[in-house]
């Protein structure tokens, strides 16, 4: 078939009382969605249960109900699944929650669960629930290992099997927006906004919106000169707000569905509002006065810093540009702008602190960005689940202790907020599997099912995923699932140490080098030397730990009281320095590595103990990824270690051979 279905792999089941319910189906109302959600079930129900399903033209008579109720307390897309009588209710205010309601139900068939007294209700946590993919129109992706763009060949948009397919697997984890194009717009892709590519981006749209999901688009700050020929693109001049008003009626007018546009706008030399002394409250709230008539919504990426800062200046610190760029704009921002805010405030590194700008912006709209493409945390050559890490950060108390958290920030907070949410950085591309190694499929599955539902925990839904994507072969779900769970500690053990992060060749960001950061041109980003190691943020360093509020400015910003995991993101310390495990830093240095190898080994082995417990081809396609991590991460722990006992000449005290 040219690829696979991931977690939508239908195993033949045989289970008697499930028969009951998949023999018919009631679909009240002829929507797009509606539809989709029935054609759904009636290909599980094919492919699972080996019965075509058929169209009732009655409620009473139906196995399956697929229901609209107004007033029913769910939204739009949430459901209320009830089992009554041998029937299966699955009832919304909205299509999408059909939909999703739906999913929901084949979900359980993959688990091999009873329907029998079935009754669940459930309302996503999120409004807005999006991929953002890299893809440039040429096909290729900035940051994508899996392959070619699905969306885009040879400066065209595709709309073909592979998109249908796509938006199967993206719905039913509860994905509802989706940016197509790279965050950095260039060449053909400014041209997204005129008519050049309308009859496709409908089309698109258009089968997209099917399955209850929205288009959104990345756009170019500079559109009008590019465009048009104007002269500037300052959000302040008449012509340029005209400009962006008559370009947003014409395209909202081809496609009404559209959601709206993400921007990327004075970072890595994109253009945006410095250029003519504007602010980005300016730039934001131009574009979203021009979509606002047609309910479009303005995503503004807070990744804004300078990359030629000059480091000699101890208080410059890439650290803190988010929080000093956004923080006094709160409260400025129109209701249909959100701002998009790395986890971390660096740049996705396998160890961050989370980003002192959530909740620290009361007036203003938030939400999370991650990224799924593995660019620093092994390029979906490594496994890597980041299921619990993101988890980490929607539970941070960002509010202090005791007081919200970033899921209440971005989730609206149960102020009836449509603009926020989450968004993660694709990892498909046009693979066979969709993401290069078969396991990093968990993640985008992952990221779907918690952005939809953030109480999930992530074994609940490494399980989900190991079972929809293998099957319910105990020894395979307890094996994957501890390769998963082992991935993300191995993987910052074997690469950097204690938050420091960055060890990485320039430019494609792959394998390691110690003094690899390419925007550090006066230094050495960890600013080791003979002595010590790490990053001064706290007051008397850069200043960076006091963007937080309390306890953390104390927390972090005090040598003694700042977690082991982050030390060197926060303090500059001898390698003899003591850590709260009582290892002195360079003995952390050196185990950390010699552990996260040996883990390496270890996973490798756990996945070679499935053979003939799962297709030959997959098994063999991951093996293939193991033996290169496995070498990989010897790699990286040789550099490492010897790297930082050359610096520091001390000796590993369990006498190691250190290369
Ligand atoms: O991490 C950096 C990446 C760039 C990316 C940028 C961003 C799309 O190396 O490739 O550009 O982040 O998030 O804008």
């Amino acid at each position: 078939m040219g690829w696979e279905q991931a977690w939508l792999t239908y195993r033949k089941q045989n289970n008697r009382n499930w028969e009951p319910y998949f023999g018919s189906i009631y679909a009240d109302g002829e929507g797009k969605v509606i539809k989709t959600a029935s054609k759904e079930l009636k290909r599980a129900a094919r492919e699972i249960l080996g019965r075509e399903m058929k169209d009732s033209g009655q409620e009473e008579h139906a196995g399956i109900i697929l229901k609209l109720v107004p007033d029913l307390g769910t939204g739009t897309e949430g459901f209320h699944i009830k089992e009554r009588n041998g029937q299966i209710y699955v009832m919304s205010e909205g299509e999408p929650g059909l939909l999703y309601g739906s999913f929901s139900c084949i979900r359980r068939l993959q688990m091999e669960e009873e329907f029998q007294g079935f009754d669940k209700k459930e309302i996503p946590s999120n409004p807005l629930r999006m991929l953002n993919h890299w893809d440039n129109m040429d096909g290729s992706i900035e940051r994508g290992y899996s392959g070619n763009s699905f969306f885009f060949k040879d400066q065209r948009i595709l709309v073909n099997e592979r998109t249908v397919e796509y938006a199967r697997l993206a719905a039913s984890v509860g994905i509802n927006g989706v940016v197509i194009n790279n965050v950095n717009v260039k060449g053909n892709a400014t041209r997204l906004l005129d008519e050049t590519y309308g009859k496709e981006l409908k089309e698109l749209a258009d089968l997209l919106e099917a399955y209850g999901i929205r288009l959104f688009l990345s756009l170019n700050f500079a559109a009008p000169m590019e465009l048009s020929g104007l002269s500037g693109a300052d959000p302040l001049q008449e012509d340029v707000r005209e400009w962006w008003k008559m370009t947003m009626a014409r395209l909202y007018q081809r496609i009404p569905g559209l959601g709206g546009f993400l921007v990327k706008a004075d970072s890595e030399g994109r253009p945006g509002p410095f250029t003519y002394g504007r602010t980005h409250a300016d730039g934001a709230n131009m574009l979203a006065e021009a979509v606002q008539p047609y309910g479009g919504v303005i995503i503004w990426r807070c990744f804004v810093y300078n990359c030629m800062q000059d480091w000699r200046d101890k208080k410059t610190d890439r650290a803190r540009s988010g929080y000093d760029h956004f923080k006094p704009l709160d409260g400025a921002f129109r209701d249909n702008v959100v701002l998009q805010i790395k986890n971390g405030p660096m740049d996705f590194q396998v160890r961050e602190p989370v980003s002192p700008l959530f909740g620290a912006m009361e007036h203003t709209n938030e939400m999370l960005e991650v990224q799924l493409a593995q660019e620093y945390t092994g390029q979906q050559r490594h496994v890597c689940y980041l299921i619990p890490m993101i988890k980490e950060v929607l539970e941070f108390r960002c509010g202090g202790l005791g007081r919200k958290r970033v899921r209440d920030v971005i989730s609206g907070g149960g102020k009836g907020q449509r603009c926020c949410g989450m968004a993660a950085v694709a990892n498909t591309g046009n693979d066979e599997n969709w993401t290069g190694h078969d396991l990093a499929a968990a993640n985008w599955y992952g990221f779907g099912r918690l952005s939809f539902q953030m109480d999930l925990s992530p074994e609940e839904i490494a399980k989900e995923w190991i079972v929809g994507t293998f099957g319910t072969d105990r020894k395979v779900m307890d094996t994957i699932k501890k390769i998963l769970f082992m991935s993300w500690p191995a993987y910052e053990k074997y690469t950097s140490p204690l938050g420091i992060g960055w060890m990485v060749n320039p430019g494609h960001h792959y394998g390691p080098n110690v003094d690899g950061y390419e925007y550090d041109r006066w230094g050495t980003y960890h600013r080791a030397d003979h002595l010590g190691i790490g990053i001064d943020r706290s007051e008397k360093g850069t200043g960076y730990a006091l963007q937080y509020g309390e306890p953390y400015a104390s927390i972090y910003g005090d040598m003694k009281a700042c977690p082991d995991e982050l030390l060197l993101f926060f303090h500059h310390v001898p390698y003899v320095h003591r850590l709260k495990s009582g290892k002195t830093v360079i003995q952390h240095i050196y185990d950390s590595h010699f552990e996260g190898a040996q883990e390496a080994k270890e996973m490798a082995a756990c996945w070679e103990s499935l053979k003939g417990k799962i297709p030959d081809f997959i098994f063999e396609r991951v093996k293939k990824r193991f033996d290169h991590q496995k070498e990989h991460a010897e790699e990286w722990r040789d550099q490492i270690n010897s790297y930082f006992f050359r610096k520091s000449m001390i000796e590993d005290e369990k006498h190691r051979i250190i290369y």
